[in-house]
């Protein structure tokens, strides 16, 4: 008989082998049926009170989500989005961003785009041609409604993360030109499409009469560096001081907050806890030169 284990492994490399080939891999039922609209409602306050000052022109993205709600982070554990970051990144991962997502009926897709450090035209990203196929990063996109064709599912482009290349660059592509092999995956709430952060996507066009409700959250390498998004750093404070611009992808969290996560949910949020001190040195010769 099967171990416990061997079947996790199998379940992991199932949604790895799908990413590394595709791009994409849909996976069912990461928050139960019975659980999701604890985690809806949970968004939904933080949508209530943020809406009338940060969305635009029907959408809400809602930066440092985990600062506002904790109520995903149980699922964020889940083996196969989980297992899939360590498998594709090493053990050490961590989530480099959360995001609530709100589109209102009417809101229409969008641009074509990777996600940063793919999303072409910020000074801080991995130039295009991409020269390796080594993932580094991705994202996943949590369906708290249905998301389909009707309610404006996210579209994507199966195996367009070894373009080395997205329409966000000078690629000749228009980022808003529908492309023939584009997909919209259909999920119910609860179900979360993962997909390598190379991968092209964008909203779909809400034709529903109800809001879409969603999450992103991203599962990054250990070494990919987050000190630019994150305020309070040296790295942002200096961009935000040059641009005038204060981006809120990235809310840091308190040490409450970070007290109270689930012990396995801790290394990959340690480093965004605000109060953060650098220690004297407390080894004589640097290691890890
Ligand atoms: O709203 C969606 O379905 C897509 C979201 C998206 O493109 C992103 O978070 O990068």
């Amino acid at each position: 008989m099967r171990r416990e284990w061997e079947m996790a492994s199998d379940r992991i490399a199932a949604v790895v082998e799908r990413v590394r080939r595709e791009g994409w891999c849909a996976v069912r039922g990461v928050i139960p049926p019975t659980e999701v609209a604890v985690v809806y409602r949970a968004v939904m306050e933080v949508a209530e009170r943020e809406w009338e000052q940060h969305s635009v022109n029907g959408r809400l993205g809602i930066g440092g989500l985990i600062a506002k709600t904790q109520a995903m982070v149980p699922y964020v554990l889940d083996e196969r989005l989980l297992g899939t970051a360590e498998a594709l990144f090493g053990p050490k991962v961590r989530i480099s961003m959360t995001h609530g997502i709100v589109t209102d009926p009417g809101y229409e897709r969008t641009n074509w785009h990777g996600d940063w450090p793919f999303s072409l035209g910020n000074p801080y990203q991995i130039p295009a041609p991409y020269a390796a196929d080594q993932p580094v990063k991705i994202t996943t996109l949590w369906a708290l409604t249905p998301f389909n064709a009707t309610t404006g599912g996210t579209l994507i482009v199966p195996g367009s993360h070894t373009a080395g290349n997205n329409p966000g660059g000078d690629i000749g592509y228009d980022i808003f030109e529908p492309v023939a092999s584009e997909m919209q995956p259909e999920l119910e709430p609860g179900d979360v499409l993962v997909i390598d952060s190379r991968t092209w996507h964008t909203n779909g066009t809400n034709r529903s009469d109800g809001q879409r409700v969603g999450m992103a959250v991203r599962y990054a390498a250990w070494w990919y560096n987050v000190h630019q998004i994150t305020p309070g750093l040296a790295e942002f404070e200096r961009m935000a001081a040059e641009t005038g611009d204060r981006a809120s992808d990235v809310v840091p969290i308190s040490r409450e907050i970070y007290d109270a996560l689930p012990e396995k949910a801790k290394p990959l949020f340690r480093h965004i806890v605000i109060g953060q001190r650098v220690l004297p040195d407390t080894v004589a010769e640097p290691a890890w030169g």
